[in-house]
């Protein structure tokens, strides 16, 4: 290995990363520009063996997206509407809402993961309702809400302070934020695709306060539209930077664009290897967030699998119900069940640990199985079903 790296003009980051010494800019520029892919992908799965081994993490959750209704105009976004009533345009009561939880009371989920739409015109006592109702019904679950666009939009909307509205949703029932709405953070690449949602300043400062809070958060960043290696790079340098003061993150995520149905529709989607490239680089750079996931979604699921080998120590979850990447042209199912994620992983030669939105473990290796199968009942026809 020390010759191919060698080769791809790699010796000096492979020796600095083994002496634990931090990379810049130019060094992840470098490991976007470096033809040799998998000497790119070595490098990044021996720093993710060194944090995780071959564990890997996914978790048992749900989606629910409460309404599309959007006054932001993001060019890649396939799944807002601007106005309530406009065509495709939904707006879940809270009892329907709340009725995608009851649906699910007895399945053994540990989170709900919700993303809206920035609607003009509900109350903020919608939001803390949804929160109090979940909790109600399923007080064991972690609450994953709101990403710090939408809690800028609250703030302004309402006028109350960023701090004011994570400290009242908190006091509703939510745990900890997820990491949608970052984009890409430089002004250039913001100015063009999503000029009128808050800025990255911002972004971050909510993710900051949220930390002192006491809650975990995560950080996406969504790539392969019209960023720059060095904009990638200045991205997982500023999540980086927020993470040595305040150690708050828990994930870094990847999104890779979709462009279906959407202004930015003719451009194409990230490839395969520029994927597995983007997972890896951020393992390299971001030396103080424990965890990069790939979510199945977005990466599709035989890139994820593979990415496990390229820096992703997570795959998110079961996931179920998303509409933000089917709706941009996403072909991923709809879910996979915990069982179908296990052995994704163990064929990819890595043991499987279903997690909490926290990182506790709820089931390690071998527990991850399916169940013995059950012998459907002679003469029903059920025996030519597939048995998950
Ligand atoms: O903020 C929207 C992205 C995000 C498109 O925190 C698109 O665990 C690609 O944030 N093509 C929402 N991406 C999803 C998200 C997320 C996903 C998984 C896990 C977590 C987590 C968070 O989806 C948006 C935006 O960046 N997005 N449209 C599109 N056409």
């Amino acid at each position: 290995m020390r010759q191919r790296l060698a080769d791809g003009g790699l010796a000096d980051i492979a020796d600095r990363l083994a002496a634990r010494e931090r990379l810049g800019l130019e060094d992840g520029v470098r490991l976007f520009e470096c033809p040799d892919l998998l000497a790119v992908g070595w490098l990044a799965n021996r720093e993710r063996e060194r944090w995780h081994g071959d564990r890997t993490f996914f978790n048992n959750n749900i989606r629910i997206e409460a309404t599309n209704v959007c006054v932001a105009s993001c060019l890649f976004c396939s799944f807002a509407r601007l106005r309530p009533g406009d065509e495709g345009s939904y707006t879940l009561s809270l009892e329907q809402a709340w009725d995608k939880l009851r649906r699910r009371r007895d399945e053994p989920l540990t989170e709900i993961h919700v993303v809206n739409g920035l609607h003009p015109d509900l109350p903020f006592s919608y939001y803390t309702d949804l929160l109090r109702g979940f909790k109600r019904i399923r007080p064991d679950v972690h609450l994953k809400c709101f990403t710090a666009v939408e809690i800028a939009f609250f703030a302004d909307l309402y006028t109350m302070t960023d701090e004011q509205v994570l400290v009242a949703l908190r006091a509703a029932g939510l745990d900890s934020l997820p990491g949608g709405g970052a984009e890409i953070f430089a002004e250039r690449v913001r100015r063009k695709i999503c000029h009128d949602k808050c800025d990255a300043d911002r972004y971050l400062s909510i993710h900051r306060t949220a930390h002192r809070l006491g809650m975990r958060t995560n950080v996406t960043m969504l790539y392969g539209h019209i960023e720059t290696a060095a904009e990638r790079v200045d991205h997982m340098l500023r999540a980086r930077a927020l993470q040595d003061e305040t150690g708050g993150f828990q994930a870094f995520i990847p999104l890779a664009f979709h462009p279906d149905n959407n202004q930015m529709r003719k451009l194409p989607a990230p490839t395969a290897s520029d994927t597995l490239r983007v997972h890896a680089v951020a393992r390299l750079l971001l030396d103080n967030i424990p965890h990069v996931k790939a979510f199945w979604i977005a990466t599709g699921v035989d890139v994820a699998q593979t990415s496990l080998w390229f820096g992703v120590d997570d795959l998110d979850g079961t996931v179920q119900e998303e509409r933000i990447y089917h709706m941009a042209g996403a072909r991923t199912p709809e879910a996979l069940t915990p069982v179908a994620i296990g052995r994704l992983i163990r064929a990819a030669g890595r043991t499987p640990v279903e997690r909490d939105t926290l990182y506790r473990v709820v089931r390690d290796g071998n527990d991850v199985r399916p169940a013995p199968p059950v012998a459907p009942p002679a003469g029903t026809g059920a025996e030519t079903r597939v048995v998950q």
